[in-house]
């Protein structure tokens, strides 16, 4: 499938200002024998070519040498300066920019930043810019399938896998260089859920592509992870068990290490969903999961290797008449007792929610009962819930929100920020985002979604820039410079997510989607399933109780979240059928009762897409005719599934409690 080249389509107009500073460039230091950096900086060099020649139809005089000029930009790598792996330092003079990086990942990202700035007409004259990764691991996990399908994937078919095979082609490198220029460094390309020859991929299964992908992403700094499957040694016949305590399961993995790391000494390491969703692990064998987190650790760890290890556990086979049983309480009850039992290079990843990417869930109380181990929180931009990609739901609002939350681990404000960034032994930390891209010409279904995949990027990178500053630079870069679309985009992308909230399930309840394929409403959907997704509506009232009458999960919390969460007084609205259930007539902090939000809320979610269409619709004459139909295409059939959720969801709040609506509107 032919490619667009998203928001490095360097032939979109640009700002004026320095970008004349592209056309001469030297390259300071790039002769090294260090084969790793020599190939990120060649890309460095081929970015700058590539900018350069794009904007001004010739391409850019390139010079190595040995101290930077006067005029024109030099891209300076310079081991012995004190700057951390990606950290990078931009300075301009009247005709002059430097970019100065002490790795060559500082240099890539220099110069993708370098080229934004010029393209958005923020470098100015005397300038310094100072940047360093905030989180060590800035990662993607693409679910995809060998047979080239993709696990809640909207935007196409994989372009890692077709029919059995990984395969590499010029996508692959388009790929590495567009994750790339927002700082991602970790790559886990197949889905968590190993199944068939995906097991393989470990001990030999296309090991020539998976060498080939692994060099293309190192072209751009970017390390390769792979999923594995718990019980591959057994599956693959090698052994008749998988338990973590065997000799020779552990045996098995260490040699499985090592012929990898001979193949492909740059590999990230691997990632683990064990004992989730039928997937094995070791509760089958009455081991812990460090256990098996551990001895999967010690294969990696004499490579430098990391094992990231999926947090995502719970009955999955629940009886939704047992009301004992309350799957947010899960995640935190299977890990919280072996804080402190994890090797260094074991980083446990945890969904940003208790319960599985719903439009508003609290924070996972995880991430604040963990004291002693590394930890990795893991977002979602594809949009499974909220929306699929064919809903714009911008979600870097959301994710700037968890970020800031704070849990009160240890001794201070324990914010999620800083648990994520900071608190990992030897960087063993970061965020993490299933990806939303697939073999789409625009690689993510909607044009607006790239909005997350951009900003997931610039976020893990540093989490101080807003939300609205990533949708005006996202806009400019992917549209060209022209106020009027930028400020509209934004608009758009910014009411989004909590029209999303607006019209879909009421005050942080979740779970009222289609079984399945989870797209659209069905508010009885999972109520009776074994999912332990449960809203328990009846004629007085909705919500599982989670506080001290109830399930206790609010219990989790450190105080003063708890008592926060627990008092009414206190508790917020978007989040309190969450935590708390309530009868109808219940009146919220905005003054109306619960049914009145029901109904308001879901007329007001729709009338703002109708918004969002106006919006859109008078850029017509400002965008390209294809971006635009198929933009508004996508907003004209969320208008349909906002309709079709608001007259469901009140319809059957309307006839579970016969409340008229005050202002009359149609409930049918
Ligand atoms: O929400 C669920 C999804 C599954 C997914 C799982 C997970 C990869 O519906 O498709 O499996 O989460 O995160 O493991």
């Amino acid at each position: 499938m032919s490619y667009e080249f998203a928001w490095l389509n360097y032939k979109n107009k640009i700002a004026d200002g320095f970008g004349d500073c592209l056309k001469k460039v030297a390259l300071v230091g790039f002769d090294t024998s260090d084969r790793t950096d020599a190939s990120i900086l060649a890309s460095a060099a081929d970015e700058i070519k590539r900018a350069s020649s794009d904007i001004f139809g010739k391409e850019a005089l390139i010079t190595a040498s040995t101290n930077s000029g006067t005029d024109g930009i030099s891209i300076v790598f310079d081991k012995t300066l004190n700057m951390t792996d990606g950290a990078y330092c931009i300075n301009t003079r009247k005709n002059s920019v430097t970019i100065k990086a002490a790795s060559s990942r500082g240099v890539l990202y220099g110069v993708f930043r370098t080229i934004t700035l010029v393209r958005t007409g923020k470098l100015g004259e005397n300038v310094e810019i100072k940047e360093s990764p905030a989180s060590s691991i800035r990662m993607l996990n693409h679910w995809d399938n060998p047979d080239g399908s993709i696990e809640r994937g909207y935007s196409g078919r994989s372009f890692f896998f077709k029919n059995n095979h990984l395969y590499t082609d010029d996508r692959t490198r388009e790929y590495a260089r567009l994750v790339a220029s927002v700082g991602i460094n970790s790559v886990a390309i197949n889905n968590v859920n190993v199944n068939d020859i995906a097991t393989g991929l470990v001990s030999g299964y296309d090991r020539n592509e998976l060498i080939d992908i692994a060099k293309i992403f190192g072209d751009y700094g970017i390390k390769l992870y792979i999923s594995l499957n718990f019980a591959s040694p057994m599956s693959l016949g090698a052994t008749d068990t998988a338990d973590p305590l065997d000799g020779d399961v552990a045996a098995w993995w260490k040699k499985t290490a090592d012929d990898l790391y001979k193949d492909i000494p740059q590999l990230g390491g691997f990632l683990v969903k064990a004992d989730s969703e039928g997937r094995p692990g070791p509760f089958s064998y009455g081991r812990t999961h460090a256990d098996g987190a551990n001895m999967l650790a010690r294969a990696l760890a004499p490579h430098g290797g990391l094992l990231i290890w999926r947090c995502f556990v719970y009955n999955c086979q629940q009886d939704w008449r047992d009301q004992s049983v309350d799957r947010a309480r899960a995640c935190y009850d299977n890990f919280i007792g072996l804080d402190g039992e994890f090797d260094d290079n074991v980083i446990l990843q945890i969904k940003n929610g208790p319960m599985d990417f719903q439009v508003r869930e609290p924070v996972s109380p995880l991430f604040g009962g963990l004291c002693k181990t590394n930890m990795m929180i893991e977002f979602q931009i594809a949009q499974e819930y909220t929306g699929q990609q064919k809903d714009v739901c911008y979600l870097i609002p959301m994710f700037k929100q968890i970020l800031e939350f704070k849990t009160y681990n240890g001794s201070g404000d324990g914010i999620i920020r800083d648990i994520v960034t900071k608190n990992g032994k030897n960087g063993c930390c970061g965020m993490v985002a299933v990806s939303n891209t697939g073999d789409d010409p625009n690689w993510t279904g909607h044009d607006l979604a790239a909005a997350n995949l951009y900003g997931f990027g610039r976020l893990a990178f540093d989490p101080d820039v807003t939300a609205e500053e990533i949708a005006d630079e996202w806009s400019r870069i992917t549209f060209g410079v022209d106020d009027l679309v930028s400020g509209s985009v934004k608009q758009i992308l910014m009411m989004s997510w909590p029209a999303y909230e607006k019209y879909t399930s009421p005050l942080g309840i979740g779970w009222m989607i289609s079984p399945g394929h989870h797209y659209g409403p069905d508010v009885e959907g999972y109520e009776f399933s074994p999912w332990g997704t449960y809203h328990r509506s009846d004629r007085n009232g909705l919500g599982v109780e989670r506080g001290k009458t109830g399930t206790r999960m609010i219990d989790q919390y450190n105080e003063p979240v708890r008592s926060f969460y627990e008092n009414l007084e206190t508790c917020p609205d978007e989040l309190v059928l969450f935590f708390h259930r309530l009868n109808y007539d219940y009146v919220l902090k905005s003054g109306k009762t619960v049914i009145e939000h029901i109904y308001d809320s879901h007329f007001e979610g729709a009338e703002d897409v109708e918004k969002m269409i106006g919006i859109w619709s008078s850029l017509q004459d400002r965008i390209d005719a294809d971006r635009f139909e198929r933009t508004k295409k996508r907003l004209e059939g969320q208008l349909k599934n906002a309709c079709e959720w608001r007259d469901r969801i009140n319809t059957y709040y309307f006839r579970h409690t016969g409340v008229p609506d005050k202002l009359g509107r149609k409930i049918y």
